[in-house]
């Protein structure tokens, strides 16, 4: 059975897979640890990761990026739409609200969801994990932001089903860079929690996370983020800067350009990474537009000046989760700073007055996500055995429920589930209904939520069912804020008579049992219960069939890049084959053919291969494998007298060496 554990980030993504001897990270084709979160379409193909990344230029409007940031995101939202206009590929509005990617393949216009684009990415990585592992792979774990709501974590789910895997669990990301710290660390000190701030860069996002660790146990304080501020903000910085310079200097506009823009962006990109290691950089790019080579330069202080706003923004999260954390700066133990985008000098030293001390960087940056869901994978799966230890999670958002009328269902502390309440975990409640009724789940406090994001989570229909008596009747409804992060209503249960008698002293409303859990599901007996049928509808969510429909649409794509491959693979025989058997022609067949045959294989040969550069160029693997066929059947006789004569010759060796 597969231990993975999966991190998809917008720009990179990374495999982490658990061994008996620990966890190591998984190679691509390339001998890569890291893989493009890019998806291609070719003229009659897929490309994925690398593959894909390497025709972003030549193929920008069907090549496919960013798109774990566009998951579960409604179309119209302003930062949705700034978000497209730096993206290549066409989009539009799905009828639900979210977005659809168009795209033209295999001579037809095609639309896909993000959903299914990171279903494919999941199907590609699986196939990487298997070449590497030699086993099947479908349990892991995977990574997700921790501001992701419900229905982009219910997404996450359904993308990694279409990539046929199944997930046990989706974990933070930066509670799996906390697993990853504190499981190996035995140096904790006795007198009380040590508190560790993760502060995780990557390429659209911040996310900022407390922690406290004890020996065996860790308990997650906080979660913050800023989900507008990664490595990409910085990159546009200098986009910006450049852009303007070139249209002084070269009186180029890269904007009406959109090759153009990707070039100026990806160099830009360059830029960046070679100015956290250098204190100034050139630029050039041959024949940006117009047929202009482009030239430029920047030294680190000045980039710095230029991106001094993005440099504050990041104190923002850091403060807020420090302070949700109840913590002041001075009990936190240690700052630990991963993801790539942290490589910017200027971050850390922002990052040091902040926090008055120099972050450390313990873990590895780039894979320290992959390896902490690895090792959660470990600790989930029967075949594994992994030291003691408890993660205890907190959920970053409050819950509330509704009735339908949007009335606020009166609860101790006026919601389901507090912001920062561990999870998983269960809560049942009583409430007094004879008849079929609503339940709305909504996010109860809009400030903890990115912008953009609405408050309804699922609405939930509990019924019909039947009553002997109204008056007595009570409904005890199980909410469940599951191991990733999903609430749902679980069950509900009619309960008459003796079992209500028991608790007739309290208001119906405010029977609300809390139950925390670490592991599994909690064990609840009723007194007196009919289960009644409940049926929910997710707000934006995706439904069972769509599911099925997405995968069937995967296998048939897979199916045919695996059609593509071997026909590329046949095509490469049969040019291997003619330019062999010219080879032989000249060497080892020469004494076992005639002149006149020799000839006729050799016109055959030059046939094939003017066939091959010309009309044959993109023929199907059958049409290849009976031009071979034809080919071998002249060349067969010349090869089976060859191999007889050496067989022969070996023969009388053998003999004359004994
Ligand atoms: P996200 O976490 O937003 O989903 P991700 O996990 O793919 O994205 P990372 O791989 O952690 O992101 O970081 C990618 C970012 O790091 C990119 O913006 C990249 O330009 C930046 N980056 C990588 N190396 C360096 C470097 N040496 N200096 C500065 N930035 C760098
Ligand atoms: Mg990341
Ligand atoms: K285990």
């Amino acid at each position: 059975m597969s231990v993975i554990g999966f991190d998809i980030g917008n720009e990179n993504c990374v495999i982490a897979a658990a061994r008996h001897r620990g966890i190591d990270v998984l190679l691509n084709d390339e001998s890569n640890r890291e893989t493009p979160a890019v998806v291609s379409f070719g003229e009659k193909q897929r490309f994925l990761g690398s593959a894909g990344a390497a025709s972003a230029t030549m193929n920008p409007r069907s090549t496919i990026s960013q798109v774990k940031r566009l998951i579960g995101t409604k179309y119209k939202n302003s930062w949705v739409q700034d978000d497209l206009k730096l993206l290549p590929f066409e989009t539009s509005e799905a009828p639900d609200g979210g977005i659809l990617i168009h795209l033209q393949y295999l001579n037809e216009r095609c639309t896909f969801t993000p959903i299914q684009i990171l279903g494919m990415l999941f199907a590609h990585l699986k196939q990487m994990a298997e070449k590497n592992l030699e086993i099947p792979v479908s349990d892991c774990v995977i990574g997700i932001p921790s501001y992701f709501t419900d229905v982009q974590r219910r997404a996450y789910l359904d993308a990694a089903h279409i990539g046929g895997l199944r997930p046990l669990r989706l974990m933070h990301d930066c509670t799996a860079t906390a697993l990853g710290y504190g499981i190996y660390k035995t140096d904790f000190a006795d007198s009380g929690p040590t508190n560790v701030v993760f502060v995780d860069i990557g390429h659209c996002d911040t996310q900022i996370t407390v922690v406290a660790f004890e020996q065996g146990h860790m308990k997650v304080l906080s979660h913050s983020f800023d989900n507008h501020l990664g490595g990409r903000d910085f990159d546009e910085v200098l986009f910006k800067y450049f852009a303007a310079k070139f249209r002084e200097q070269y009186n180029i506009d890269v904007y009406s350009n959109t090759r153009a823009c990707i070039r100026l962006r990806s160099s830009c990109e360059k830029l960046k990474k070679v100015l956290s290691a250098n204190p100034e950089a050139p630029l050039n790019i041959e024949c940006l537009m117009d047929e202009k080579d482009v030239k430029g330069f920047i030294k680190r202080d000045d980039f710095e000046d230029l991106c001094s706003n993005l440099l504050e923004r990041i104190s923002i999260p850091c403060h807020k989760a420090v302070n949700d954390a109840g913590l002041s700066v001075d009990k936190i133990y240690s700052v630990e700073l991963v993801g790539s985008g942290s490589r910017i000098p200027a971050i850390m030293r922002k990052l040091s007055t902040l926090f008055g001390r120099e972050p450390r960087r313990t873990l590895n940056a780039s894979e320290c996500v992959a390896r902490g869901c690895a090792l959660q994978c470990a600790m989930l799966s029967p075949t594994f055995r992994v030291r003691e230890y408890e993660v205890q999670d907190s959920f970053p958002f409050s819950i509330g429920l509704q009735t339908e009328e949007g009335k606020n269902i009166t609860l101790p502390n006026g919601v389901l589930f507090l912001k920062g309440h561990p999870f998983p975990c269960v809560k049942m409640l009583t409430l007094h209904r004879s008849n079929t009724f609503h339940l709305e789940i909504i996010y109860a406090n809009e400030n903890d939520l990115p912008v953009g994001v609405p408050p309804k989570v699922s609405y939930s229909t509990i019924g019909p069912f039947q009553v002997l008596s109204a008056e007595k009747a009570e409904v005890k409804v199980r909410v469940h804020l599951n191991l990733h992060g999903i609430v749902t209503i679980e069950s509900a249960s009619l309960i008459e008579e003796e079992y209500s008698s028991n608790n007739a002293n309290l208001p119906s409303e405010q029977k609300v049992v809390d139950n925390h859990m670490t592991n599994g599901a909690a064990d609840y007996k009723y007194a007196d219960s009919s289960p009644s049928t409940t049926h929910a509808n997710v707000y934006g969510g995706t439904t069972r069939d769509e599911v099925r429909d997405a995968q069937e649409k995967e296998r048939m794509l897979a199916e045919q890049d695996i059609k593509m491959e071997r026909t590329k693979e046949m095509k490469n025989t049969l040019e291997a084959f003619v330019y062999d058997t010219r080879n032989k022609l000249l060497s080892s067949y020469r004494s076992f053919a005639t002149e006149e045959e020799k000839e006729r294989i050799s016109r055959n040969l030059q046939e094939t291969e003017d066939w091959l550069y010309e009309d044959g160029d993109d023929e199907s693997e059958l049409v290849y494998a009976g031009r071979l066929e034809d080919l071998r059947k002249v060349v067969d006789p010349i090869e089976s007298r060859y191999k007889d004569e050496d067989a022969r010759a070996q023969a009388t060796r053998n003999l004359l060496n004994c």
